[in-house]
C-alpha cells in the first residue's frame, strides 16, 4: 500500500499591511509576472488584485489589497471597504510590514484589535525590506513580533529581491483549507484586460508626477477593440479634478502626455503579449474623488 498523498489545498489569502509596504511587489515576486502595479508612492493600489499561484498539491488565490489607512475622502473609503471585502473573504492572510519603518507594532496592534476584530483568520507576517537594514537588527525585531502571538509564521524577506518569498507560499499552504482548485492551471487573474490597461496608465501617472496629481487622477478605458491583421486599439480617458492639474498631465505642447502614452503603451504591450494603438485624453471631471456616481463608475463601489 502506498501512503496516503498529501491533500490538495486551495482557497484565498488577503495581503493587507500599510500603503507602500510592498504588497504589490511580492505578489509579482510570487506570480513571476508583473500583475499589480507598484510605485514608490503610497496608496498606488486601489482595488483589489486578484492573482493564482499554483504547484502540485496547491492553488492560492492571493488577494493584493490598498494599504490601510483612515479615509480622509469618499475613493478612500471605498479603497478601504474593499481592503475589508479581501479580508473578509480570505482563508488566510499575509500580514507584511517595511522593517525601516518603526510605527510596525502600532499598526499590527490597531489592525488586529479594530480592522480584524470579528475574525479568526490565521496570518503570517511578512517582514520585508530587509535589504534596507543590518541583519543584527532583524533578530529583535523578530521576537518582537513573535511575542504577540498574533502569527502562526514570521518570515523576514525583500520583495524586491524574491528573497524568503518561498518561505511565505510555504507558510500559507497549511492554513489552506483541503479542496481542489478553483481556477484551471493556466488561469493567472479573474480580472479583465481592461482593468491592468488601465492599472498601467495609472502607474505611469503615479511615476511621473509629484504631489496630488497621482491622487487626484484615475484612468477608465473607454474603449478596447481587437481588430482583424491590425493591433487593438485602446482609448482611455484620465479624469482630473481641476483644469490646472489637466494643463500639467498634457505638458508643453503635450510633451508630457505624450511621455506617458509611450511608456504605457510599451508595458501594455508587455502585459498584454501584443501590440495595440493606445490613444490618451484628460478629462476634468470635479470633486470625482467624492462623488459617488463616478466612483462607481470607476468600479469602487
Ligand atoms: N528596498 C526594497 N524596496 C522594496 C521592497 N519591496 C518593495 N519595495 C519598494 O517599495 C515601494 C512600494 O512597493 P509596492 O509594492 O507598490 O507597495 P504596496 O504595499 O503595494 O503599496 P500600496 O499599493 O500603496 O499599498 C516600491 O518602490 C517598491 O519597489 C524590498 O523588498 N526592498
Ligand atoms: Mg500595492
Amino acid at each position: 500500500m502506498t501512503a496516503n498523498p498529501t491533500p490538495f489545498r486551495c482557497g484565498y489569502v488577503a495581503i493587507i499591511g500599510k500603503p507602500n509596504v510592498g504588497k504589490s511587489t511580492l505578489l509579482n515576486s510570487i506570480l513571476h509576472f508583473k500583475l499589480s502595479i507598484v510605485s514608490p508612492k503610497p496608496q498606488t493600489t486601489r482595488q483589489r488584485v486578484l492573482g493564482i499561484y499554483n504547484q502540485d498539491d496547491a492553488q492560492i488565490i492571493f488577494l493584493d489589497t490598498p494599504g490601510l489607512i483612515t479615509p480622509k475622502y469618499e475613493l478612500q473609503s471605498a479603497m478601504m471597504r474593499i481592503a475589508g471585502d479581501a479580508i473578509e473573504s480570505a482563508d488566510a492572510l499575509l500580514v507584511m510590514i517595511d522593517v525601516t519603518e518603526n510605527d510596525s507594532e502600532e499598526f499590527i496592534q490597531k489592525v488586529f484589535s479594530e480592522t480584524l476584530k470579528n475574525t479568526k483568520l490565521p496570518a503570517v507576517l511578512a517582514l520585508n525590506k530587509i535589504d534596507r537594514i543590518a541583519k543584527d537588527q532583524l533578530l529583535p525585531l523578530i521576537a518582537k513580533f513573535h511575542s504577540t502571538n498574533l502569527f502562526t509564521e514570521i518570515i523576514p524577506i525583500s520583495a524586491l529581491h524574491s528573497d524568503g518569498t518561498d518561505r511565505v507560499v510555504k507558510s500559507l499552504i497549511p492554513l489552506l483549507p483541503e479542496s481542489p482548485a478553483f481556477y484551471p492551471e493556466d488561469v493567472l487573474t479573474e480580472q479583465p484586460e481592461r482593468f491592468f490597461v488601465a492599472e498601467i496608465i495609472r502607474e505611469k501617472i503615479f511615476y511621473h508626477y509629484a504631489q496630488e496629481i497621482p491622487y487626484s487622477t484615475d484612468v477608465i478605458v473607454e474603449e478596447f477593440k481587437e481588430r482583424d491583421r491590425k493591433k487593438d486599439f485602446i482609448r482611455a480617458a484620465i479624469y482630473v479634478e481641476r483644469s490646472s492639474q489637466k494643463a500639467i498631465l498634457i505638458g508643453s505642447k503635450g510633451a508630457a502626455l505624450k511621455q506617458i502614452g509611450e511608456e504605457a503603451r510599451l508595458a501594455i504591450e508587455e502585459f498584454l503579449g501584443r501590440k495595440v494603438f493606445l490613444e490618451l485624453w484628460v478629462k476634468v471631471k470635479e470633486k470625482w474623488r467624492e462623488d459617488r456616481r463616478t466612483l462607481k463608475d470607476l468600479g469602487y463601489m
